[in-house]
């Protein structure tokens, strides 16, 4: 500990002026680094500045953990399989009040700051919108001051890197750790083990109590890797915390003895794989052996450490749930509930019942979806080879649920049956689902719409066994990096007419909402819109070598590729626009360029298909001299949180144009809005909330409801009528089906039109396509009108201030989590 002579010499080497940061900055690129004025390469100069930056961070960080401590705080534990962080640098400079600070102190050495920080690699630890509110999430809980954690995998190699090649979809790996992490600290004490396989023996004990002991199982041990995650201008610092597999020996001795130098080496890598890479599949499940190793993996390091820090205060576990709350991201993490179990019951000699106890009151559940090919069921036979302890417990679980199922409602077996966390069949399965709900006190959607299909569809049975489990927690986004840090000149222009409050309570931006009729400020408005997109439109040239004029709509679609999410039926407007303006040369259209981005699964033949599609429409029409800038399409190659950070601010209009009830929340959609982007939308999801927040006038809805599509389903839809009644759409159909895009191959996007025509187009894209383009229409009608469309952005914008995910972790921290702020003082 440094006495008070030292802390103060401290002081002024971590002081928050210009000079002490740049510093610092030199100290780490000439002692961190070891490098000067000629060997400097940009990446140390990056590095240098993250580290002068996390070293203002430090002291608050260590300030705030002793804090939880010293209050014997209820913490709360947020798990989840992905982090969808992005970069940290400007972000932290914004939360530390830092921002121009540092772009001052840098200048003295002739770097940008801007420069730097698109130099920062992002941390791609997810694949979309789950692990973005993960991240989102991390922000809230932070700025408001909650003891809070972030638990995850530190994956070695995050969602891939995406190349368009010849038009399709190439993945690369993306060693993001190459250079090192300056933002994490590793912690090579924070070490548990972790076993695997073997199998379960019984035994009685001196009380008479059966008791089970897990042997001959295979171990490897996790280890730490912590993030701090600052709160926006305050002194709380949480932590992320990542998990990362290490060989429990570096060599098997054994192998080694018997002169058997490579196998000992292999199995250390073998061990060490199950942290090397995060699964890139979105919304669909894979039921592969590694990846619920990893789910186990993460889980059982999680609850260890937590035990530990709780028995650090508290001395014995019983109490466990009174000071912990723990939010499972998915079913991802649901295999905590049987682990739990098994550290309460089979190491702590605790009864089954005050365990359960305990474990039920611990967890709530988030899910994130009702697609059927999306909710998690392991194959019994997996986990009995995998975790054979964890499936008895889940047998032992569900054996007492149903119990109480069946006094329920005696004589309904089929009942029992839909409820039972073990669906029967030639292959038994572990519902995750079901046992996340079993294990539960609390069971969230991520939109009003969402919550309301869990409780009258999926778990409709639940809802009427646990009523008072079920509730609403709507998505949110952090407008820190949403607004504040991705767009600075609107965020400049907000502030200047209202003062910043907004960057800390959002609903503030209300106060935007008069100055719809203040002509000066409308223009402003305007001009920064134009200097993003001509920003965003350098950005295209620059990458694809495409022209993109700032006077044209900004239409953009960027999310993952997935059927459900439609960018088919954006690209079949792109068709019938194309059409439209060579059948009419002299029409006067309103130019548009249309942005897509968004990664497929590696394994998603329909969705990468879908990509090529995309390109192959856009090498035509922008191409075709008689299209000149009336119409443009850009696919943007590897969509991330950055690339995110620039479209954003620069679109006009967004698209959110999923099949209705398939879309549980969309964050996207919040964004957008946020920055003033009219939505063109299904009513999906929580583009609901978001119509009703900005007024049906602000807003594009069109196409079936949820309602509709059920009722079109079982009146035996046919998307042939839609073929034969509607001309334009029949014509787009046959163009794409018949190689219009693909002349050397004709028949290449067979496979789409079949899945439109003849399996029934899952997706009521030919029942929607007309309603679509109507909608579009009226986009087009309304942007000719300057004026009219300046308002809505504005209105947009002044009126989705409950989209922060502030409010959504107020909401969590009040309903479920029942956890409170711990102010920091330093
Ligand atoms: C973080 C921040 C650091 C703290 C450490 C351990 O790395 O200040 O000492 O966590 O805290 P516990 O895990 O004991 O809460």
């Amino acid at each position: 500990m440094p006495n008070n002579k030292l802390s103060g010499l401290l002081d002024a080497f971590l002081g928050m002026d210009d000079e002490a940061l740049a510093k610092s900055f030199v100290h780490h690129l000439e002692h961190s680094l070891a490098k000067d004025q000629y060997s400097a390469t940009q990446r140390d100069c990056l590095v240098s500045q993250c580290l002068a930056v996390r070293d203002r961070i430090i002291d608050r960080w260590n300030k705030t953990q002793q804090t939880y401590y010293e209050k014997e705080a209820r913490r709360v534990y947020y798990l989840s399989l992905e982090f969808l962080i992005g970069r940290t640098l400007g972000n932290s400079l914004i939360n530390l009040g830092l921002y121009e600070t540092a772009g001052r102190a840098l200048l003295e050495f002739g770097y940008q700051l801007e420069t730097l920080e698109e130099a920062e690699h992002d941390a791609g630890l997810g694949n979309g919108g789950l692990g973005r509110l993960a991240a989102c999430f991390l922000d809230s809980m932070a700025t408001l001051e909650l003891p809070a954690y972030g638990y995850g995998i530190r994956y070695e190699y995050g969602i891939f890197y995406q190349q368009i090649k010849e038009g399709y979809q190439i993945e690369t790996p993306d060693n993001w750790l190459r250079y090192g992490n300056p933002w994490e600290v590793e912690r090579p004490e924070v070490l548990f083990p972790i076993e695997f396989y073997g199998r379960v023996m019984q035994h009685t004990d001196s009380y008479g109590t059966l008791r089970h002991t897990w042997v001959d199982t295979q171990g490897v041990m996790a280890m730490a890797y912590d993030t701090p995650v600052p709160g926006y201008r305050n002194n709380t610092v949480n932590t992320m915390r990542l998990w990362s597999a290490k060989s429990t020996r570096d060599f098997d001795l054994d192998h080694f003895n018997e002169g058997d130098y490579e196998e000992a080496v292999v199995d250390k890598v073998l061990s060490e794989t199950i942290t090397r890479v995060l699964y890139p599949k979105d919304n669909a499940f894979a039921g592969r052996e590694l990846r619920l190793k990893q789910q186990y993996f993460f889980v059982s390091a999680t609850l260890q450490d937590a035990m530990r820090r709780h028995l650090k205060t508290h001395k014995v576990i019983d109490n466990f749930a009174d000071k912990t709350a723990m939010q499972l991201n998915d079913t991802h993490p649901a295999i905590a509930i049987p682990e739990l179990m098994r550290l309460l019951v089979d190491n702590a000699g605790m009864a089954w019942d005050e365990a359960w106890e305990i474990t039920s009151r611990t967890f709530a559940y988030t899910n994130h979806t009702v697609l059927p090919e999306a909710l998690e069921k392991w194959r019994v036979a997996l986990m009995q080879h995998v975790l054979p302890r964890h499936m008895q417990i889940i047998f032992e679980i569900n054996r007492r649920f149903l119990d109480q199922v069946r006094e329920r409602y005696p004589n309904d077996e089929d009942r029992v049956a839909r409820m039972s966390i073990i669906e029967e069949g030639d292959e038994k399965r572990v519902r995750m689902a079901n046992l996340a709900i079993v294990g539960s006190h609390k069971v969230n959607g991520v939109a009003q719409l969402h919550s309301d299909l869990l409780t009258t569809t999926i778990f409709k049975d639940f809802f009427e066994f646990f009523p008072e489990k079920f509730t609403n927690k709507t998505n949110g986004i952090t407008q820190r990096r949403w607004l504040r840090l991705c767009n600075p000149k609107l965020s400049d222009l907000i502030t200047s007419r209202i003062g910043d409050a907004w960057i800390t309570d959002l609903d503030r931006l209300r106060d935007l909402e008069p100055l719809v009729e203040d002509p000066e400020f409308c223009d402003q408005w305007r001009q920064v819109k134009i200097q993003n997109k001509k920003r965003l439109a350098r950005t295209i040239r620059k990458l694809h070598g495409i022209e993109a004029s700032p006077d044209s709509i900004f239409d953009c679609q960027v999310k993952r590729i997935h059927e459900y999410k439609r960018q088919l039926l954006n690209a079949m407007h792109v068709v019938a626009l194309y059409n439209r303006i060579l059948e009419n040369p002299s029409a006067d259209v309103v130019p548009r360029t249309i942005i897509f981005g968004g990664k497929a699964a590696p394994g998603y033949f329909q969705a990468k298909l879908i990509i090529k599609l995309i390109t192959s429409i856009a090498e035509t029409v922008n191409r075709d001299p008689d299209i000149d800038y009336k119409l443009r399409v850009a696919f943007m190659a590897n969509y991330s949180v950055s690339l995110a950070e620039k479209i954003i601010p620069a679109a006009d209009l967004s698209e959110q144009i999923s099949t209705a009830g398939m879309e549980a929340s969309g964050t996207g959609n919040m964004k957008f809005a946020l920055n003033g982007a009219l939505t063109i939308g299904t009513l999906d999801g929580a583009n609901i909330e978001i119509k009703d927040a900005v007024g049906d006038d602000n807003i594009f809805i069109f196409g079936l409801t949820v309602d509709e599509i059920v009722s079109a389903r079982n009146a035996g839809y046919n998307p042939h009528h839609f073929y034969n009644t509607n001309a334009e759409l029949r014509r787009v159909v046959d163009q794409i089906g018949e190689g219009r895009f693909s002349p050397q191959q004709p028949d290449l996007f067979q496979p789409i039109i079949r899945t439109l025509l003849h399996d029934g187009d899952p997706y009521m894209i030919m029942a929607d396509f007309g309603a679509y383009l109507e909608s579009q229409d009226r986009v087009s009608n309304t942007y000719r009108d300057t004026d009219a469309w300046t308002r809505m952005s504005i209105l947009n914008t002044a009126r989705v201030g409950r989209f922060s995910s502030d409010r959504t972790i107020r909401e969590y921290a009040n309903e479920i989590w029942h956890v409170d702020p711990i102010p920091v003082k330093i």
